[in-house]
């Protein structure tokens, strides 16, 4: 063989070679929380629970782009919040897996993490997303698109700003319970990863019904740089394994819906220590 032939055949063997890790690895790489949700958190194995990278500190991540078609909104009045998310090439990317239920979970808080709102923006012909909102109040927006695409999980986050004066709002102290509408939402167990919640009315228990695919919508935010975490629903409980990255303060957003069919949001702050 001459050295040419040879070196060709190295760089087809090296691409093989290659070939196959990205295959392997395309393979392995299941969304854990995937596996664990669709088990249930009952039987949750060490693997399942590897510590997740935070998402949702970056405007662009693993080739994705989020692309706000503006970054300043008034105050108080409706306005149409549009985006898209691009690909590598600047081409407007389609293929979304539902993932608790919708193609797109868009999240919206003041950076004080006050003002918080769940969204699902309409997909239109040409691949932008789009969904009204409402700020009563200004100051500085954190804003996370929030999907999957080939079962793995993007948060992409940008800054929307708000003119007028502020009144930052501190965030409030650790707890365990919190009332909303009427209702008296507590935080059952003290076990770092899991985090099931009851709800009561004066005191005796209420039913719930399920809210995007499980019994609830959990988000948590890191005090500072609001990163997303992971956060899991058990199909069968108000019950959620988070992965909190580092100790620090975290602001909890559960979102469960009534018998009656109403959607509520309660709040808490968690302290996580190490
Ligand atoms: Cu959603």
């Amino acid at each position: 063989m001459n050295p040419l032939m040879k070196l060709a055949g190295f760089a087809v063997a090296a691409a093989l070679i290659f070939a196959g890790a990205a295959f392997a690895g395309s393979r392995i790489d299941v969304h854990p929380g995937k596996v664990a949700a669709k088990r249930g958190m009952g039987t949750m194995t060490a693997a399942t629970m590897a510590p997740q990278p935070v998402r949702g500190l970056a405007v662009s991540e693993k080739g994705l782009t989020l692309e706000l078609a503006r970054r300043s909104a008034p105050r108080g009045n409706p306005f149409e919040l549009a985006f898209r998310i691009l690909d590598r090439s600047g081409q407007t990317v389609r293929d979304f897996d539902v993932e608790h239920t919708k193609r797109m979970h868009f999240i919206v808080v003041r950076r004080d993490m006050t003002g918080f709102q769940h969204l699902h923006p309409t997909e239109n012909p040409d691949g932008t997303w789009s969904v009204p909102v409402t700020l009563p109040r200004a100051g500085s927006y954190r804003v996370f698109a929030d999907f999957s695409i080939d079962d793995t999980p993007y948060t992409l986050a940008d800054d929307l700003t708000v003119d007028g004066p502020v009144r930052s709002q501190a965030l409030p102290a650790p707890a365990t319970s919190a009332d909303v509408d009427g209702l008296r939402v507590a935080l059952a167990g003290d076990a770092e990863k899991e985090l099931g919640f009851t709800v009561t009315r004066d005191g005796a228990p209420v039913a719930i019904q399920n809210y995007l695919g499980a019994k609830g919508h959990l988000v948590a935010l890191r005090e500072g740089d609001l990163a997303f975490l992971h956060v899991h629903p058990d199909q069968n409980r108000l019950r959620f394994e988070a992965t909190f990255p580092t100790a620090g303060r975290y602001r909890l957003f559960l979102q469960f819906k009534t018998a009656d069919g109403r959607l509520h949001t309660a709040a808490f702050t968690r302290e996580v220590t190490r």
